[in-house]
């Protein structure tokens, strides 16, 4: 049986308040997608099979390299943090995983799965870190980890990615995502093709450990915390080390790392032709890396790559990149954010899947640019939230999910638990 954090009765009475219109508006959207031939209940039911992991780093107040101001009921542990996925995936029905960050969430594995199936949660990707250093190690990473000058400094971050591995089998996760910040601060600090092989070589010791049912992702970044180069730059980068590494090695696209004005869409395009998009991490930017909340600022862009990923998913039925969030917040409640979150990109896939593939196929043939661009826009207006509110609705969750979230007064009962956090220095980066 499913434990329920948020009483279920404070649910029913939010979506009671509610129901009545939600039938209407959804009704009435049904009506209209009729008419362009789309079944509303057959979009739902694709919503609703839709998933997105939370990172277990996400439930707390991130902060930025300047400070960090905690909020009230802030988690103290990992298994604090499983609680508050556990509310985000009950009133949002849509994150059913949790990525874990080792060593941040180091704890013991059996307990760990225990915490997680209370509320039916499963383990989504293990993420390994060694762009900080951890109390207590023997090697430091200020001059790089997998791809560092130093044999035995490799060697430590590859132990720690064989660690992780191990966590990941006991508590069920199919997946090892790794991210470094190693590159370099000055031209001429590093000879851009040793570090490279050693990276590779690195990346060999730890594909070879991986379990036969198992994919790694890396994940490239333009730059920070290096700031004149970066070892996985970006998705050539990236498409190269997936390729030298073998079949069960894939790219994963994390939102924030790249450029501004890079056409991410188009990179999710040519990494999935060639078999090698592995998933991707989501969230919103206006700057770099910013990890703000998923389609907060260009929603359109991520309406884009979803129409990028249903184009795939009609030409091939297994592929299933895997999808997390990974954001940073510093003002909001994090749950608060992170529901939402889940939420928009759902709202994404929904609208995706409103786009008329044949009308689009049929202007891209006939070089009219007007009507293939229209065909994206009518789908990108259509305000799909009737067919993500039933969907959460029908599975137990929350019509309004900042309201009903908000009228259980979760945060406000941990806070009584959870002891206060003074605001300081940030040590993420
Ligand atoms: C790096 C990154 C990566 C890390 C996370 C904390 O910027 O996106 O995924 O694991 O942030
Ligand atoms: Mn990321
Ligand atoms: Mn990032």
């Amino acid at each position: 049986m499913t434990e329920h954090i948020i009483d279920p009765s404070v649910v029913e009475a939010e979506n009671a308040q509610r129901a009545a219109d939600l039938n209407v508006d959804y009704d009435t959207l049904g009506e209209r997608l009729d008419r362009r031939g789309i079944s509303i209940d057959a979009i739902k039911d694709k919503v609703a099979a839709f998933s997105v992991a939370v990172p277990s780093w996400g439930v707390g107040t991130g902060g930025t390299r300047f400070a960090r101001f905690p909020g009230k009921g802030e988690p103290r542990d990992i298994f604090d943090k499983i609680e508050d996925c556990a509310v985000i995936a009950q009133l949002t029905q849509a994150t059913k995983t949790v990525s874990l960050h080792i060593p941040w969430d180091k704890a013991d594995p059996n307990r760990l799965k225990q915490a997680a199936s209370r509320f039916n949660l499963g383990f989504d990707a293990m993420n390994s870190n060694t762009f900080a250093d951890a109390a207590g190690q023997m090697q430091s990473y200020k001059f790089g980890s997998l791809s560092a000058a130093d044999k035995a400094t490799r060697d430590q971050a590859i132990e720690h990615n064989l660690e992780c591995i191990e966590i990941g089998k006991t508590i069920g996760s199919k997946a090892l995502t790794v991210w470094i910040g190693d590159g370099s601060n000055f031209p001429g600090q590093v000879n851009f093709a040793n570090q490279f092989e050693h990276y590779l070589d690195s990346m060999k010791s730890i594909y070879a450990a991986l379990p036969e049912d198992w994919r790694v992702y890396t994940e490239h970044k333009m730059y920070e915390p290096a700031f004149y180069s970066t070892v996985v730059q970006d998705w050539g980068t990236n498409y190269l080390i997936a390729k030298e590494l073998g079949d069960k090695a894939y790219c994963l696209v994390d939102l924030g790392h790249h450029a501004p004005n890079v056409n991410i869409e188009m990179i999710v395009s040519r990494l999935a032709q060639f078999g090698k998009l592995g998933g991707f991490h989501f969230n919103d930017s206006k700057y770099g890396d910013d990890d703000l909340d998923a389609g907060s600022i260009d929603p359109y862009r991520l309406f884009l790559v979803f129409n990028e990923l249903v184009d795939i998913e009609g030409r091939d039925a297994d592929f299933h990149p895997a999808h997390m969030l990974d954001q940073s917040h510093n003002v909001t409640d994090p749950i608060e954010s992170l529901m939402l979150s889940a939420a928009d990109v759902q709202r994404a896939y929904a609208q995706a899947l409103l786009v008329d593939r044949a009308g689009l196929k049929a202007a891209q043939e006939g070089n009219d640019a007007l009507a293939a661009t229209q065909s994206l826009r009518q789908a990108y207006r259509t305000d799909v939230e009737p067919i993500l509110a039933m969907a959460r609705m029908e599975q137990g969750g929350a019509i309004d999910l900042l309201a009903t979230y908000r009228a259980s007064g979760y945060r406000a009962k941990v806070a009584e638990i959870r002891p206060e956090i003074a605001a300081g220095s940030s040590g993420i980066v």
